[in-house]
């Protein structure tokens, strides 16, 4: 049960039990991402120093390497669960292929594997404009002590045990599920501790607010085109407004506290889309579900996706269920 300004650790050990897979593993697990993101917290906090003590690439005034923020948190992300040995492998926005965690020792009895985008919007911040973390958890299907393989990652949406993010925003958040609804902490920043502010998140059904970035307008299937008509039409006062920050993780976040749909069709440019099935859509859609959202491509839901490769692209419509469920009205309707 959330209790409201319990700590992230001590909510964790409460609800560990109702976990079906307890062993303490995941436990462990969520307690590292929580690491991470305080450190990242840290630096992404003091980037608009970066020009002050060095460009990024450049060395700061410590005469420290300054490194890109997005290379930064996926090192941090990566060095911390290795260094805890709770995985067995990771999968990142920032990796071409998949890192394999201790698969020498056939003693490894780690079996989750965690997919992650370290810094999704990174390039917003150079405009001091909120970043997220996005992260996704599944345990592994290949045999115990043995190297993980692709096909650990390669597995449905459905099958998550686990999936949050981390928004680096006018507060720090960290808003998680595992699979028992969706929970979100606040980081008190004078003493580094996570705390439940928002307990039992859920997406309103219906929302005002349309997330879509309607500069590639032209490019969009007929269908969006014909649901952006429909919410700026002036027929029954619809009160829509468009909200589009750049930042899937803010915009996903307001969306579900203020009811909203986000939207990034696929186009000319993006075929599949821009945003990757493994570890941006998959653990939103995770996370929309369990918050009584909902999640698809405009045809096929979000997690029953069957991924082919580590980096595939999907289109991504997703946020307050009756807004999605017009969505698809249109795509069915119009389609492409
Ligand atoms: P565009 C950031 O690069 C991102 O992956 C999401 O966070 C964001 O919603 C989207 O891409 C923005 O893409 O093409 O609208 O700039």
């Amino acid at each position: 049960m959330a209790k409201k300004n319990q700590t992230l650790g001590e909510f964790i050990i409460e609800n560990q039990d109702s976990f079906k897979y307890t062993s303490g593993e995941l436990s462990r697990l969520i307690n590292s991402i929580r690491l991470a993101a305080k450190v990242v917290n840290h630096e992404v906090n003091k980037a608009g120093l970066v020009d002050i003590t060095g460009a990024a690439g450049d060395t700061n005034i410590q005469g420290e390497d300054q490194q890109k923020l997005d290379v930064y948190a996926n090192e941090k992300f990566i060095q911390t669960l290795t260094k805890r040995n709770i995985v067995c492998g990771i999968a990142s926005e920032e990796e071409d292929d998949f890192v394999a965690i201790n698969s020498q020792d056939e003693n490894n009895q780690n079996k989750y594997v965690v997919l992650i985008d370290p810094l999704d919007g990174s390039s917003n911040i150079d405009v001091n404009v909120s970043v997220g973390t996005i992260f996704s958890i599944y345990r592994r299907v290949t045999p115990l002590g043995t190297p993980v393989k692709l096909e650990d990652f390669l597995q449905k949406g459905s099958k998550q045990v686990a999936a949050g993010y981390v928004v680096y925003g006018t507060s720090t958040m960290l808003v998680y599920t595992t699979g028992y609804g969706v929970n979100g902490f606040t980081l008190n920043p004078a003493i580094g501790t996570f705390y439940l502010s928002h307990p039992n998140m859920t997406f309103p059904e219906d929302g005002n607010i349309y997330s879509v970035n309607e500069g590639n307008y032209l490019d969009f299937p007929l269908g969006i085109k014909k649901y952006i008509k429909y919410c700026q039409e002036e027929e029954d006062e619809r009160p829509y407004t468009s909200r589009y920050i750049g930042s899937l993780v803010s915009d996903f976040h307001r969306n579900m506290i203020k009811g909203g749909v986000y939207m990034y069709p696929k186009g000319s440019r993006n075929p599949n889309g821009k945003l990757r099935l493994l570890y941006e859509c998959n653990p939103m859609a995770f996370i929309a579900e369990q918050a009584n959202g909902k999640s698809s491509d405009g045809y096929t839901r979000t997690m029953d996706v069957e991924p082919t490769e580590l980096h595939q692209r999907v289109p991504f419509i997703c946020g307050s269920k009756n807004m999605v469920n017009k969505v698809e009205e249109f795509m069915q309707k119009f389609g492409e």
